[in-house]
């Protein structure tokens, strides 16, 4: 049983909700060890074909939890320990992984949005690169994925200035997909991840996972990268599937391998 998040699974999708509202959802130590042992059960069950991680309350996540922090704390311990792992093991979960961003998402909260594969808005939702505030950088594979989201110039410009930006101006500058209003919230939120979870999942593993290697490959390399994936994805029964269903003018029914 966890106790600082929810983890359900309803019709093939794997719900995580951050669960210390009074808190913001901020990181203590027990909520960093429940995430990744939450994600890594998502991972492994093959039910599961996508992931949704959101926040219990006014807030998505405010980042690390600065009061549970020890005076003599070697931050680069604690990312080593906490952080870092868990935003490696979202890059090599081969299934989407949506962010649900309900609220605020400030510091290693916003890191966390940032290595979801998907971000969802509410309309309420607001982005701040909260490090600058307090005198730290912005961690958590933050400075890996903000400049290749936004631009160099945008993340530069947010995570140096610091300013609190609106659900609405993060679409703008595309951090995040779609900006959804607060009535339509859960049913849009939920028809997203469903629709996803009924999708050819191997294949978008697959695309997750070329995706994110293609930043440190050259063109040859791609090249042979998408062969090789592609051979995989060519051997799945959700291209045979894909196949049937086109010549037969008809839905197709992936089961996601
Ligand atoms: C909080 C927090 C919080 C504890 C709100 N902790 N209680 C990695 C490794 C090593 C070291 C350090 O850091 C990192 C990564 C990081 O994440 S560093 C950045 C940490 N996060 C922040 O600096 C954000 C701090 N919070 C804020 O700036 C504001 O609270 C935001 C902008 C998130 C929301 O503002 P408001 O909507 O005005 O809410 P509030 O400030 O009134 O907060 C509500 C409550 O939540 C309040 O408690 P209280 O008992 O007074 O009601 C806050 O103290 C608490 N809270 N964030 N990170």
């Amino acid at each position: 049983m966890y106790e600082t998040v929810v983890y359900e699974v309803k019709n093939r999708v794997a719900w995580l909700t951050l669960n210390r509202p009074e808190k913001l959802n901020a990181f203590n130590e027990q909520m960093k060890i429940e995430v990744k042992e939450a994600l890594k059960e998502a991972a492994k069950n093959t039910e599961v074909r996508s992931i949704v991680i959101t926040g219990a309350g006014r807030a998505f996540c405010a980042g690390q939890d600065l009061q549970s922090v020890k005076e003599d704390t070697d931050y680069g311990d604690l990312l080593r320990k906490y952080y870092n792992p868990m935003v490696q093991q979202m890059a090599s979960i081969e299934k989407p992984i949506i962010a649900a961003i309900n609220g605020t998402a400030a510091g290693a909260g916003l890191s966390l949005a940032l290595a979801c594969d998907f971000r969802l808005a509410s309309e309420k939702s607001s982005y701040i690169e909260a490090f600058i505030h307090v005198g730290l950088v912005p961690d958590s594979g933050n400075m890996y994925y903000l400049p290749r989201i936004v631009g160099h110039a945008k993340a530069l410009e947010l995570a140096i200035l610091g300013e609190k930006i609106s659900a609405n101006e993060a679409k703008n500058v595309g951090l995040v997909t779609q900006v959804i209003s607060v009535e339509s919230w859960d049913e849009e939120v939920t028809a997203f991840a469903e629709k996803l979870a009924s999708m050819p999942t191997k294949t978008i593993g697959l695309i997750k996972r070329y995706l994110n290697q293609s930043w440190d490959s050259n063109l040859q390399e791609v090249l042979e990268k998408e062969a090789y994936a592609q051979k995989i994805a060519g051997q799945s029964s959700d291209h045979k599937e894909g196949i049937a269903a086109f010549l037969e003018k008809r839905k197709p029914l992936f089961k996601g391998n």
